[in-house]
C-alpha cells in the first residue's frame, strides 16, 4: 500500500484504486495535484492493468482550490495531471459522484470512461470566477459534445446531471449503487485507452453554432472569460489540440490575474462566509415548519412564494377578504406561469400550492413556528399588528418584521416577547432576489438570530446580519447614494446623464430609474416622517415632483415620463425646469458632469457610508457590504462590490478624495475613516 496524503494509491482485488481525500469538496490544490501525478506513476508501475479514480466525502472532485488563484505556486499545474492521466499507457477510469465541476471534470475527461452515481453533478462553472476552463475544458468537451452544447455548457454554466451527462455523452454510464464497486467492475473489462483528446470535434451546422454565440453575447453583456472561451471553443474544431490547449492555458493564466477575477472570487468567498454566524458558541437550533405570513401585498405573495418553493409550510393571513383573495390570485398566477413557461410541471406546482392556506381567521397563527409580518411601512401600524401576533401566537413562535427601515426594536417592544423578535427584511421580488437580511435587534436572542441565519440558508438566500440601525445596512448605503446623486442633478447632471454613467459602469439601473420604478411617494412619505436638519443639504426635487402628483412609473410620470408604459430616453422640459429651479435656489451655476466625475462621487458616497457603519458595528464583516450590494441593489458582480472597489484604490487617494466629497455634502457631512474596510478581513 502506497500513502500519499491527501491522495491514496490502493492495490484492490487486481485494480488500482486512486483515492481523493481533500475535505470538503476536494479541491484540487498542489498536493493533491502531487498526490495524484505520484500516484499514477505508481499505477503504471504496478502489476494492475486498470485503475479508478475515485473521490472521499461523496463528491469527486470540485475543481481547482481557488484560494490558490490569487497565488503564485510551484510544482505542477492541472494540465500536468491531466497529461500525466492521458499519457498514462493504461487506462483509468473515473468514478464520479457529487460535485464534478470544473477542473474536476477536466480530470474526468483526462479519463478513459466515466461512471456517475445518478447524483452526479457535471459543470464548467469557471466563467461564474472571470476565468475559462484552464486543464482542457474548452478543447476536450466540444470534442464529446459539438462546438454549439460545450457554449452553452461553459458560457452558460450549465450544470448536468450524471442522466443528462451520459445523453449528451460525457459519462458511459448512470448507477444507483455504489460508484467505485460500479467503476471497478466496469473497469476490469477495459482493454485499452480510449482518450476523448484523440477524438475529433463533430461537424455542426454553422447556424446552431452562430445562435449558441448570440446567447452569450447579446445586448454587450460578453465578458472577457465569455468571449475567450468562445474563441478558445471554436478554435479546438480547426487548431491541433496540443496548439488549443497552449492558447487555453495562456488565455487562462491572463484572466486568473485580471481584477475582474479577483472582485468575482472575493465574492465567490464573501457569498459563502456571510452565511456562517459569526459567534463560536454551540446553539441549539429551533426547528421551522410552518410559516405564517401577515399581508397579502406584493411583498407578502412574495414571500409565500419563496417559502413554498422551499417546502415550507404556509400560511397566509389577512384582515381584509379583497386583500386576501388578490394575494392568492397573485401566487396562483405566479404558479400558472411557471408551468406555462416550462420552469415547472402541472404536479410540481399543485404540490407547491397544496402547502399553502389563505385565511382571515387569525387564531391559525398559533400553528406556526415563524410568523413574517409584511404590512404597510409605518410604525403605528406594525406595532399595532405586533399587539395582535403577541395575543394570537404560540408562545415559542419566532415573530418578524419585514420592515426595510423602522426600528425592529421599537415594533419588538409592543410585544410581551421582544427576545424572540427579529427583522427578516426581504428584496421584492422576494421569490427572486437572493438577499435577505437579518436583523438582530438589541433584545432579540441569540437563539432567535440563529434560527434566523438558518432560515436564511434553508431558503437558499444569503442571510446577512445587520445591526438594528435607520435603513440596517443596504438601505442606509443606498440612500447616501442617492442624495449624492441628488446633488448631482443640483449641480449640472440630468437624470439621464446620472442613470446612464451608473449603468456604464454596470449598476444593473440608475438610480432615478429606480426611483421611478419603486414610486416616488414611498421616499416623500419616509422624508416627511424624519427631522430635517437645517444645515443639511436638502434637495427638493423628489417633493416637488411628487407635489406634481408624479410619483414615478406607476402614474407614468416621475424623474422620466412613460408613454404606453415604455420610458422615454430624456427628462422633460418640465422635469427639467424643476432641477433648474432647485439650482438656482441653491445659487449654483450649473456645470457638465462627466461620467467619471458621477461614477466617482456615487462610489465615494457609498464607500463613506460603508465605513461609517462598520465603524458602528452595523456589518459585521466589510465582505458583508457587498454580498448586499450585488444581490439586493444590482452593483454590478464583476466590480465585486462597494468595499472591494474600495480596495483597489490607493487607501490615501481614496481618503483625500471622501474629504473632497464634503464640500458637496453641505455641513452635515461626515468623513469616515476608510481604513477599517481595508484592516476588516474579510
Ligand atoms: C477551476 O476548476 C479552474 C480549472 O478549470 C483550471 C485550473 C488550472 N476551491 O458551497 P459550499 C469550499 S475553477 C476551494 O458551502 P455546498 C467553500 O468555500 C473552480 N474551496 O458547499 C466552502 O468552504 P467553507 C471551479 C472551495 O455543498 C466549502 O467548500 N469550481 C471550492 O453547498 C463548502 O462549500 C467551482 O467553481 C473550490 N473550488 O456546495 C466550484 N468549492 O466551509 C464552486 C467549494 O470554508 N463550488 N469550496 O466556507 C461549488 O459550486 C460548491 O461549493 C459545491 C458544494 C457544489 C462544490
Amino acid at each position: 500500500m502506497v500513502l500519499i496524503s491527501p491522495v491514496q494509491g490502493q492495490l484492490k482485488h487486481g485494480v488500482y484504486v486512486i483515492t481523493l481525500d481533500n475535505p470538503p469538496v476536494n479541491a484540487i490544490s498542489i498536493s493533491v495535484r502531487r498526490g495524484l501525478i505520484f500516484a499514477v506513476d505508481d499505477f503504471e508501475q504496478s502489476n494492475a492493468q486498470v485503475a479508478v479514480l475515485v473521490g472521499s466525502n461523496g463528491t469527486f472532485m470540485a475543481g481547482a482550490d481557488i484560494h490558490e488563484f490569487g497565488r503564485t505556486s510551484d510544482g505542477p499545474v492541472l494540465l500536468d495531471v491531466v497529461r500525466v492521466i492521458e499519457n498514462c499507457k493504461k487506462p483509468i477510469v473515473a468514478a464520479l459522484q457529487g460535485a464534478v465541476l470544473g477542473g474536476g471534470l477536466e480530470v474526468a475527461l483526462a479519463c478513459d470512461a466515466r461512471i456517475a452515481h445518478v447524483d452526479t453533478v457535471l459543470g464548467l462553472p469557471e466563467v461564474s470566477l472571470g476565468i475559462i476552463p484552464g486543464a482542457g475544458g474548452t478543447q476536450l468537451i466540444p470534442r464529446r459534445i459539438g462546438i454549439p452544447r460545450a457554449i452553452d455548457m461553459i458560457c452558460g454554466m450549465q450544470r448536468l446531471s450524471a442522466q443528462e451527462a451520459k445523453n449528451v455523452g460525457l459519462v458511459d454510464s448512470v448507477v444507483c449503487s455504489d460508484v467505485l464497486e460500479a467503476a471497478t467492475l466496469f473497469a476490469k473489462n477495459v482493454e485499452h485507452k480510449s482518450r476523448v483528446r484523440d477524438e475529433l470535434v463533430p461537424n455542426e451546422d454553422p447556424a446552431l453554432i452562430d445562435q449558441a454565440i448570440k446567447r452569450y453575447t447579446k445586448q454587450g453583456g460578453s465578458r472577457p472569460a465569455i468571449a475567450k472561451a468562445i474563441d478558445l471553443i471554436q478554435l479546438a474544431a480547426k487548431l491541433p489540440i496540443e496548439e488549443g490547449l497552449v492558447l487555453e492555458s495562456a488565455a487562462f493564466l491572463e484572466l486568473r490575474k485580471s481584477q475582474e477575477a479577483q472582485a468575482l472570487r472575493h465574492l465567490f468567498f464573501a457569498e459563502k462566509t456571510c452565511k456562517k454566524p459569526l459567534y463560536t458558541k454551540e446553539i441549539s437550533s429551533i426547528p421551522i415548519n410552518t410559516v405564517c405570513v401577515i399581508g397579502a401585498g406584493t411583498m407578502g405573495a412574495g414571500i409565500v412564494i419563496c417559502l413554498l418553493d422551499a417546502e415550507f409550510s404556509v400560511m397566509l393571513l389577512e384582515q381584509n377578504k379583497e386583500a386576501l383573495d388578490s394575494g392568492e390570485e397573485r401566487i396562483f398566477s405566479h404558479y400558472q406561469n411557471q408551468v406555462e413557461t416550462g420552469k415547472l410541471s402541472p404536479a410540481e406546482a399543485s404540490k407547491c400550492l397544496s402547502h399553502l392556506l389563505c385565511s382571515l381567521n387569525w387564531e391559525e397563527l398559533a400553528k406556526a413556528d415563524l410568523v413574517i409580518e409584511a404590512v404597510y411601512e409605518d410604525i403605528l401600524v406594525k406595532q399595532d399588528v405586533f399587539k395582535k401576533i403577541d395575543y394570537f401566537a404560540n408562545p415559542n413562535a419566532i415573530l418578524a418584521t419585514n420592515t426595510s427601515y423602522l426600528s425592529v426594536e421599537k415594533i419588538a417592544l409592543a410585544t410581551t416577547r421582544p427576545k424572540r423578535v427579529i427583522g427578516l427584511h426581504f428584496f421584492s421580488p422576494a421569490n427572486v432576489m437572493k438577499l435577505l437580511e437579518i436583523v438582530n435587534a438589541k433584545q432579540t436572542g441569540l437563539e432567535i438570530l440563529h434560527a434566523g441565519i438558518a432560515f436564511g440558508n434553508r431558503l437558499n438566500k444569503y442571510p446577512v446580519v445587520t445591526k438594528d440601525s435607520f435603513g440596517f445596512i443596504g438601505n442606509r448605503i443606498y440612500n447616501a447614494y442617492r442624495t449624492q446623486c441628488e446633488f448631482m442633478l443640483e449641480d449640472g447632471a440630468w437624470p439621464e446623464e446620472v442613470d446612464a454613467a451608473l449603468v456604464d459602469f454596470g449598476m444593473a439601473m440608475g438610480p432615478f430609474t429606480v426611483a421611478d420604478l419603486s414610486g416616488l411617494d414611498i421616499a416623500w412619505r419616509m422624508r416627511k416622517t424624519q427631522r430635517r436638519n437645517p444645515e443639511t443639504r436638502y434637495v427638493d426635487i423628489l417633493d416637488t415632483l411628487c407635489e406634481l402628483g408624479r410619483f414615478g412609473r406607476k402614474t407614468s410620470a416621475g424623474y422620466y415620463d412613460y408613454t404606453n408604459g415604455k420610458k422615454q430616453a430624456n427628462t422633460s422640459e418640465l422635469v427639467r425646469q424643476i432641477i433648474e429651479k432647485a439650482s438656482q435656489r441653491r445659487g449654483i451655476k450649473r456645470q457638465t458632469l462627466s461620467f467619471k466625475h458621477i461614477q466617482n462621487r456615487a462610489l465615494l458616497s457609498m464607500v463613506n457610508e460603508a465605513a461609517l457603519l462598520m465603524r458602528e458595528g452595523v456589518a459585521q464583516r466589510a465582505s458583508d457590504i457587498d454580498v448586499v450590494f450585488v444581490h439586493g441593489y444590482g452593483f454590478p458582480r464583476w466590480q465585486g462590490g462597494p468595499v472591494f472597489w474600495a480596495r483597489q484604490q490607493d487607501r490615501q487617494q481614496l481618503q483625500d478624495d471622501i474629504a473632497g466629497l464634503a464640500q458637496h455634502g453641505g455641513n452635515s457631512f461626515v468623513p469616515a475613516d476608510v481604513s477599517i474596510l481595508f484592516e476588516n478581513s474579510p
